[in-house]
C-alpha cells in the first residue's frame, strides 16, 4: 500500500500522529495556516490556530476531516503557535496534547480532554507543570504506563533549558559536546501530569557513547515518536536541518538509545515529521511533505505508506 497521495487536500496538515482508537485509524495532524509570511530559523511562519482530527477506516482509505476539534481561544494559558499534537486514551476518555507559546512566549506543552477519539476536547487551565519545548508523543507500553516524549530545537526551544530554568539566548551545544536529547517522563495515572520529572532519552551511537551535537545526519532535533515492536522500543526523530528521519532502538522506554540509521530521505519543504504505526498486522509510516503547496515548508500535506522491518528487527528504508 502506498498511495503517496495527501490525505486530505482541502486543508493543509502536518505533523501526524496516528493511533488506533475504536477499531479505526484517526490522525491527529497540526492544521497548518494558507498564509503568505516570511520563512525563519525560529519558525514563527508556522503560526497555527486550532486542530483537525482525520480519520481512515484503514491506512490509505478515505479520509474523514471531524472538522476544529480545538482552538487557541479555548486554552486559557496559550497566546500562539499550536504545533505538532499527540493523542492517548486511558480509561474511556482521549488526551489531546499539544504544545503551544505561553503568554511569555515560551513554548509549554497542555493536554485537553474529551470522550470521542475526534473531540472536541476541553483544555486543562495550565499546561503540564514542568513542561516545556515542544513535539508531545505519548506512548503506553504493555504495563499500562504512559510516557511523554518531547522537545524540539530553534524555534522549539530545546536549548533554552540547559539549567532547568528558561534561557532565551542560549546556544544548541558546541559540535565537539553530547547532542541535545529528547525528553521522556512517566505520565501521572490521570494523564493530566508529569509523575516524573523530565529526563534525557540518550541516544548512543554503536560504542555506547552519546551521538555529538556535530553528528548533523544522526542526532535528534524534533519529531520524537515511540514505538514497540517485537519487545524492542524504537525511538524515531527528524533529525531536522539535515531533513532525515532517522530511530535508535533500547530495551528500556527510558534508553539508552542506540543509533540505527535513517529510514527516509529529505522531503519537500524544511521539516520532516511522522508516526509509525501498527494496524491489523502490518505497520504504517504516517509523515508529511509540502508537494501540496508546490515546496511551501508552513504549507504542508500529510501522506501514509506501509513501513516493513528487516528479519534483524531494522527499519527498511523507504522513498518519500
Ligand atoms: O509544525 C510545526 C513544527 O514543525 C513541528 O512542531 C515540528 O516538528 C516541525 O514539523
Amino acid at each position: 500500500m502506498s498511495s503517496r497521495q495527501p490525505l486530505v487536500s482541502h486543508i493543509y496538515t502536518a505533523d501526524p500522529s496516528a493511533h488506533v482508537f475504536e477499531g479505526r485509524m484517526y490522525i491527529y495532524p497540526s492544521h497548518d495556516l494558507d498564509l503568505e509570511v516570511e520563512e525563519n530559523d525560529n519558525g514563527d511562519q508556522y503560526q497555527m490556530t486550532d486542530y483537525h482530527v482525520l480519520s481512515q477506516d484503514r491506512p490509505g482509505g478515505p479520509t474523514t476531516d471531524h472538522g476544529e476539534a480545538l482552538h487557541l481561544r479555548q486554552v486559557p494559558w496559550a497566546s500562539r503557535q499550536m504545533w505538532a499534537p499527540d493523542a492517548a486514551f486511558k480509561d474511556g476518555k482521549y488526551f489531546l496534547y499539544f504544545p503551544a507559546r505561553d503568554k511569555d512566549g515560551i513554548f509549554r506543552i497542555g493536554v485537553a480532554v474529551g470522550t470521542r477519539p475526534e473531540g472536541p476536547f476541553v483544555p486543562e487551565p495550565q499546561p503540564i507543570k514542568g513542561s516545556f519545548s515542544i513535539d508531545p508523543c505519548v506512548f503506553r507500553d504493555d504495563d499500562g504506563q504512559f510516557y511523554m516524549y518531547f522537545g524540539g530545537l530553534w524555534g522549539g526551544q530545546l536549548q533554552c533549558w540547559p539549567t532547568g530554568r528558561f534561557l532565551a539566548d542560549a546556544k544548541t551545544p558546541p559540535e565537539e559536546t553530547p547532542a541535545l536529547c529528547p525528553k521522556v517522563a512517566k505520565l501521572t495515572p490521570d494523564m493530566l501530569q508529569f509523575a516524573t520529572t523530565p529526563a534525557d532519552a540518550v541516544i548512543v551511537d554503536q560504542a555506547g557513547v552519546p551521538l555529538k551535537a556535530g553528528n548533523n545526519s544522526a542526532r535528534y532535533f524534533e519529531g520524537p515518536w515511540m514505538h514497540k515492536y517485537n519487545g524492542t522500543y524504537y525511538l524515531s526523530y527528524s533529525t531536522g536541518d539535515t531533513h532525515l528521519l532517522c530511530y535508535a532502538t533500547a530495551k528500556s522506554p527510558l534508553g539508552p538509545f542506540t543509533f540505527r540509521g535513517s529510514f527516509l530521505p529529505p522531503v519537500l519543504g524544511w521539516t520532516t515529521h511522522h508516526s509509525i504505526v501498527e494496524f491489523q498486522g502490518k505497520w504504517f509510516l504516517y509523515y508529511h511533505d509540502a508537494t501540496l503547496s508546490g515546496g511551501v515548508s508552513h504549507r504542508r500535506c500529510v501522506k501514509v505508506q506501509e513501513l516493513f522491518y528487516e528479519a534483524d528487527g531494522s527499519i527498511r528504508p523507504m522513498a518519500p
